[in-house]
């Protein structure tokens, strides 16, 4: 890049690709959160990937969509996508000016950024790559996979991690000491402007508790656990659970629940793109996950002032503050998750000053106008950058 165009998107609104997920995964949430904000300050933001995502519900001004076309031609049994994605950035790229480009989770989005800018050849176009967590975690570790994430972390103008503890396994598994940045996710916008409307319940020790648990029901969030939970508290008061999400391990659950007779106080709502709604109605959330880098829906219940049962992994120590807006307890430990989950329902006093906590802390630390400058902050460091 020149320096006078250097000059011009270090101190005017800048032109910004995202590529993510568009499903209800968090890393597609983070993006498509973190686009909104960016065109709410005045950047064009252009989104490039093959669906609408789902939490961008309606018209956002600077806010664009460019849908990647996948062909299939029945040569491909595994259609490429990452191939169309990387050809659709080119042409967003230029088409739109692009300043920069932003990949949220690196398999492939990445892979795909990397391909646009080596096929750029009048200017260089640098992208970034946020880590949400399987896609080092889980995926990027397989071995199919390994070779291409490492090279990709390498590639990178820059790499962020949503916690410490991401950044800290990605250096581990990748065996990389290049700067990773770690810039925490934050509380959707529309979420915390209606947390703010909301006055406290009064806190109800007999009334019938409701306990919730929002994921995409992946073995990794080990939903039997939730259901073992609830049962316990559900021998102990009149209780209800609220399951909301999809994925494989939906239908496993809803067997569990019927075997263990608790089937009519367990409800499967599906996915839902505004867990308002829920959360209003949640006294806890459950998330007895076997990892999780950060646990975003975490982060979204204490916004509300749900408090969180959570195991004790990865990044959830870094959201939740254990015995002030929740409570970690040791992995697959079903027995102490339940307790302190009657521990909170039964002491209103207890529940009241975790509520009240759980608000602050995502209001202090996590507000999405924080984070987003976090972002722009780093995108105007990349832009100077002398390789540009
Ligand atoms: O596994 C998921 O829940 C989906 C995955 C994603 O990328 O969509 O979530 C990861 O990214 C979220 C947003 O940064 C984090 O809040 C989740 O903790 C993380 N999931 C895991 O690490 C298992």
């Amino acid at each position: 890049m020149t320096p006078s165009l250097v000059f011009c998107s270090l101190f005017t609104n800048m032109n910004i690709g995202i590529s993510c997920y568009p499903t209800f995964g968090g890393s597609g949430v983070v993006a498509s959160e973190l686009g909104m904000e960016l065109a709410r300050e005045g950047h064009q933001v252009h989104i490039v990937t093959y669906a609408p995502p789902v939490r961008i519900l309606s018209y956002h001004p600077n806010l664009h969509f460019h849908k990647v076309e996948i062909s299939d031609y029945p040569l491909f049994e595994y259609p490429p996508y990452s191939l169309a994605l990387a050809s659709r950035l080119v042409e967003v790229a230029k088409t739109e000016h692009l300043d920069l480009i932003h990949v949220h989770y690196a398999i492939p989005h990445a892979v795909s950024a990397y391909l646009a800018q080596e096929m750029l050849t009048d200017r260089r176009i640098p992208f970034i790559t946020t880590l949400h967590g399987t896609d080092i975690t889980l995926v990027g570790n397989a071995p199919s996979f390994w070779p291409i994430t490492h090279f990709i972390l390498e590639k990178s103008d820059a790499v962020t991690a949503v916690s410490q503890y991401l950044k800290d396994e990605t250096c581990r598994v990748f065996d990389v000491d290049r700067e990773i940045e770690v810039i925490p996710n934050f509380v959707p916008r529309q979420l915390a402007e209606w947390a703010e409307t909301q006055t406290d319940r009064a806190s109800d020790s007999d009334g019938e508790a409701i306990l919730a648990h929002i994921s995409n029901f992946r073995p990794v969030k080990r939903i039997s656990d939730v259901v073992e939970i609830f049962a316990r508290v559900h021998r102990q008061r009149r209780a209800k659970l609220l399951m909301v999400g999809d994925g494989p391990e939906r239908i496993h659950a809803e067997r569990q629940a019927q075997e263990m007779g608790i089937h009519e106080d367990v409800y499967f709502l599906g996915e839902q793109a505004e867990v308002e709604e829920i959360l209003r109605l949640a006294d806890i959330l459950l998330l007895p996950s076997q990892t999780e880098s950060f646990g975003l829906v975490a982060l979204e219940a204490n916004a509300a002032g749900v408090p969180v049962i959570a195991s004790r992994v990865g990044g959830l120590p870094e959201v939740i503050q254990d015995g002030q807006t929740g409570f970690l307890l040791p992995l697959g430990d079903v027995e102490a998750m339940s307790e302190a989950a009657l521990k909170i329902l039964n002491n209103p006093e207890l529940r009241d000053r975790m509520r009240q906590a759980a608000r602050r802390r995502a209001r202090d630390l996590f507000s999405a106008t924080r984070i987003t400058a976090s972002y722009t902050d780093l995108y105007r460091r990349v832009l100077q950058a002398p390789n540009l």
